[in-house]
């Protein structure tokens, strides 16, 4: 499974154990506030083991538009919250989720290109931090590198 990361002899295998193991090596992974980090992490932890029904309905597939996704009562429930995340926390403290560009904003960007692939559409402050997102140098680094991968992944190719 992805992600996984290795440093040296060490591989982790789980995003916020990655997560957490970069924020003990390296300065501004989580937010410096106290209230912020708790925020940050309570955010994250949505997209981590929160936001099921969307993660089902709609698999990443960053190279593919126009993809129909079956939009239960659930994933619209979803999709709501995510709205409401992006309508609420950037722009409070800065251009990002919480002050500088970090953790939750990189955890949301599979969320952005989701709604991409399968056309969930959005207005406002929600659209306006979708495109920003999908307009940051390491989102845009990781899309190049997803389309310039040639392996189909069939079961994540809703028609
Ligand atoms: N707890 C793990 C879950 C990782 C996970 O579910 N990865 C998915 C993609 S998001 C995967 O690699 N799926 C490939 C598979 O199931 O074969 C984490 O959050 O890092």
């Amino acid at each position: 499974m992805v992600p996984v990361l290795r440093a040296r002899d060490l591989v982790i295998w789980d995003t916020l154990a990655i997560v957490e193991y970069l924020h003990e090596t390296h300065q501004g992974v989580w937010p410096a506030d106290a209230i912020k980090r708790a925020r940050a992490r309570s955010l994250a932890g949505e997209i981590h083991s929160g936001l099921n029904a969307l993660r089902a309905a709609m698999p990443v597939n960053t190279r593919a538009r126009d993809r129909r996704a079956v939009r239960s009562a659930e994933v619209e429930a979803d999709i709501a919250r995510v709205k409401d995340i992006w309508t609420r926390y950037p722009g409070q403290d800065g251009a990002w989720m919480l002050g500088g560009f970090g953790v939750v904003d990189i955890m949301f960007a599979p969320v952005a290109t989701r709604f991409q692939t399968y056309g969930v559409t959005l207005d406002g402050a929600a659209e306006a931090y979708q495109a920003q997102l999908l307009a940051h140098p390491l989102v845009v680094e990781w899309l190049a590198a997803g389309a310039a991968e040639t392996d189909v992944i069939p079961i994540l190719e809703l028609d």
